[in-house]
């Protein structure tokens, strides 16, 4: 069987590159006047903090999983992608072109809307905490009698805006369309529920469910424009269709090997974050190509 021997990228390093916004995971770069670079590391985060260990093939995936399903959608919605073919990239990014390929887009700059969009077509996480508390989620009323993980009677759109904390703090629609407006938050719900929708369906019918995802938009020349990443599992609670069953919190898709070996060690949860036994590594980017696998249909190239 072919195996994938890409290095394992912890940190990106472009020496003359002037670094935008760095995530748990993305690093973004400016390029020129109308371009960044959008790179997706190896690192992992479990219980909000980046672990020491890289996950072979990781930032491969998620970059490659966007591409998926910014193509699926393209139809529905533009997208912020220039290429991700280093060899399109400009000349000036061509002699990083081993820690770019495969792992990186050239994206158009958008004017980023500061509100995260999220749609969730299942109770989970903070949802299901607030549901349990009011009855609500982010103040649309849901029906009495849910479960941990239940579906939703139809999916709901729950904004969110980064907090001083580093945390997303739920708002509102009304709050949403303080800060945006009316015509423009109308738009970006619609959208939301519409792209969440027809990706959702779409992966139920190959094993994984996506309980609920969160979206970036932007406005280009385009117009409303989907960036940043799209349903990933780092984006999303990917949930293995085979073993649902609402009434108790689902294992993760992806990261179900990591918590159970944090909660085995019995980590604090306080800095530092440890290192990973390289069989749970292992094991976690197996996941990872299975989940790409999976959607697409294809193996994860390269
Ligand atoms: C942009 N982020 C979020 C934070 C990340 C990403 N096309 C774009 N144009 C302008 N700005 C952004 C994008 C995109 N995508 C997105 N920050 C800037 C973010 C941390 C790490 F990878």
């Amino acid at each position: 069987m072919p195996e994938l021997l890409d290095t394992v990228l912890l940190t990106t390093n472009f020496p003359d590159l002037h670094l935008k916004a760095s995530g748990k995971v993305r690093d973004v770069y400016d390029v020129d006047a109308g371009h960044l670079l959008f790179v997706a590391t190896d690192r992992i985060s479990a219980f909000d903090y980046i672990l020491a260990t890289g996950i072979p093939n990781k930032g491969r995936v998620l970059t490659q999983m966007s591409m998926f399903w910014f193509d699926f959608l393209k139809d529905v919605v533009p997208n912020h992608v220039a290429s991700a073919n280093v060899s399109e990239y400009p000349q000036a990014l061509q002699k990083y072109a081993d820690q770019l390929q495969g792992r990186s887009m050239l994206v158009k700059r958008a004017e980023m809307f500061p509100v995260e969009c999220v749609a969730r077509g299942y109770l989970s996480g903070s949802g299901w905490k607030e549901y349990q508390a009011t009855g609500s989620v982010c103040g649309i009323p849901l029906p009495p009698g849910l479960r941990d993980s239940d579906q939703l009677p139809e999916p709901i759109f729950t904004p969110a805006t980064k907090a001083e904390t580093g945390h997303d703090e739920n708002i509102s629609f009304d709050r949403m369309v303080g800060i945006l407006g009316a015509e423009l938050s109308e738009q970006l719900r619609s959208l939301t529920l519409t792209i969440y929708k027809k990706a959702a369906d779409y992966a139920r019918q190959r094993g994984i469910i996506i309980a609920d995802t969160k979206f970036e938009f932007g406005r280009t020349a385009a117009g409303i424009t989907l960036a940043d990443e799209a349903l990933t599992p780092d984006s999303s609670r990917f949930w293995p269709l085979d073993t649902y069953a609402p009434g108790k919190s689902q294992n993760s898709y992806d990261k179900q090997f990591v918590r159970d070996y944090l909660e085995s060690i019995k980590w604090n949860k306080q800095p530092p974050a440890p290192a990973l036994p390289v069989d749970v590594a292992a094991k976690t980017s197996e996941k990872y190509v299975e989940a790409y696998r999976h959607l697409t249909g294809h193996e994860l190239h390269g």
